[in-house]
């Protein structure tokens, strides 16, 4: 069996060593010379656990080769990026350009698999209209299924072999040939299913969660008027056996949950009132913590504001769509002095300080963005006299604010209506 790659991202990278470790001939592909570049020098640079010594492993087997251009094979899997694009469609760019690549090497008998995230009745009015160029008959000498990952940054591979799958083939024989490829490594159930309600899953989950986080992001806002504490709440709440309350925060960030409600949106606009509006409510979200922000330091004459995270999630260095990228914006544009502390985030931003100290000297507002670990075990006893104004900002609900005003500290926690007691 081979398989040939068509994207080595952070979803196909690992998809195609798993692969390759389960025995099959895995052929890597990417556009970009810098990936290919970084493989051949394996420089992986990845936070995922486990994912370097798998590469290595399968590298050295010979079992996973790469390069810029595809080649022949039984099974293509394409694993390409599709953002949001103008009008906040989705942008098909990198799919289109995809099966343009592998028309030339298509064979009779070949399946062809997607994993990328896509609205729905791309593969029906979209991909396969692009495959019929081969000349191939599709379904009975062209195959086609549907694949969407579903894994978390952070926990990919285990997610990967462990999730349940979902299968959406054109026809029989396109579910039988990728449930038999996917089963090679796959521990967890794998769902058969018709492709466009495949595509509908992915999005989905996706939504549900944003819809559950502006559900959260709401009941939060509403707790600082009525007065009352949002987190305890939904702990409470969450007690109940069918409730399942997700966290309020800055907003939603990452190249999922933020993107694919809109390509339900696009789909559908007349229907898609309830998902257009929670993505509406996690949008504002990082502008309503800017106005804390500026509650927080009001009276204070040219303050400084000092941001922990810039990461979307918590211990990952992805940036995408992240919210504090937003405030981080909003602030500077208001003419702010900024420091901004990151530890898990290589990028150069101006304003950046490689140090708890160093971020908290004269400092007006410490305001907590990122729920990393490490943001949670901060020592505020040993650098409290370094601030400027002991006024700190959590959206997160990592401090614990009634210690926190026991050292002198202005605590303000999102989502408590409850900070006029700590100032
Ligand atoms: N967030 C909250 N409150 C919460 C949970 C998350 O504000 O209760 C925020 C996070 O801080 C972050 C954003 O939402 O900014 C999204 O983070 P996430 O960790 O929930 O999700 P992603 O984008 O890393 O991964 C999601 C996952 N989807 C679901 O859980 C349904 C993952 O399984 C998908 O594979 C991935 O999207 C994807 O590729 O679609």
């Amino acid at each position: 069996m081979s398989l040939c790659v068509i994207g080595l991202g952070y979803i196909g990278l690992p998809t195609a060593v798993l692969f390759a470790d389960s025995g099959v001939r895995v052929h890597g592909v990417d556009i970009n010379p810098d990936v290919i570049k970084r493989l051949r020098n394996r420089n992986f640079h990845t936070w995922e656990p486990g994912l370097e010594k798998l590469m290595n492993h399968v590298m050295e087997k010979e079992m996973f080769t790469f390069s810029s251009q595809p080649q022949q094979a039984d099974v293509f899997l394409i694993s390409v990026p599709t953002p949001i694009g103008k009008n906040r469609t989705a942008d098909m760019q990198h799919v289109a350009k995809a099966i343009e690549m592998i028309l030339p090497f298509l064979q009779r008998g070949n399946l062809i698999i997607l994993e990328s995230t896509v609205p729905p009745n791309t593969i029906n009015d979209f991909i396969i209209p692009l495959l019929r160029k081969s000349g191939l008959h599709i379904g009975e000498e062209l195959f086609v299924s549907i694949a969407p990952e579903r894994v978390f940054p952070g926990r990919l591979l285990v997610e990967m072999i462990g999730n349940d799958r979902i299968i959406g083939g054109i026809n029989e024989e396109s579910n039988n040939m990728t449930v038999a490829l996917y089963r090679k490594f796959v521990k967890g159930k794998i769902h058969v299913t018709d492709v466009v309600t495949a595509e509908m899953v992915k999005l989905m989950e996706n939504a549900y969660r944003d819809v559950n986080i502006a559900f959260a992001n709401e009941m939060a806002r509403m707790a600082e008027t009525v007065g009352f504490n949002v987190w305890e709440a939904i702990r409470l709440a969450n007690s109940h056996p069918r409730v399942h309350i997700h966290q309020p925060g800055p907003g939603v960030g990452g190249h999922c949950i933020a993107v694919d409600p809109w390509f339900l949106v696009g789909a559908s606009p007349q229907e898609a009132n309830m998902v257009r509006l929670a993505r509406n409510i996690n949008d504002s979200a990082p502008y309503h913590v800017v106005e804390m922000i500026e509650q927080c330091v009001k009276g204070v004459e040219s303050p400084v504001v000092t941001l922990l995270g810039l990461a979307f999630k918590a211990n990952v260095d992805d940036v995408r769509e992240s919210p504090s990228l937003v405030v981080m914006n909003l602030l500077k544009r208001k003419g702010y002095t900024l420091k901004i502390f990151e530890p898990y985030v290589t990028l150069r931003v101006e304003d950046k300080v490689s140090t708890w100290e160093e971020a908290v000297t004269g400092s007006d507002c410490v305001v907590l963005l990122t729920d990393h670990e490490q943001f949670g075990q901060l020592n505020f006893n040993g650098v409290k006299h370094l601030f400027r104004t002991k006024t700190v900002l959590d959206t997160r609900n990592m401090w614990d604010a009634a210690r926190l005003a026991e050292l002198g500290f202005a605590c303000t926690t999102i989502g408590t209506g409850l900070h006029e007691k700590y100032i």
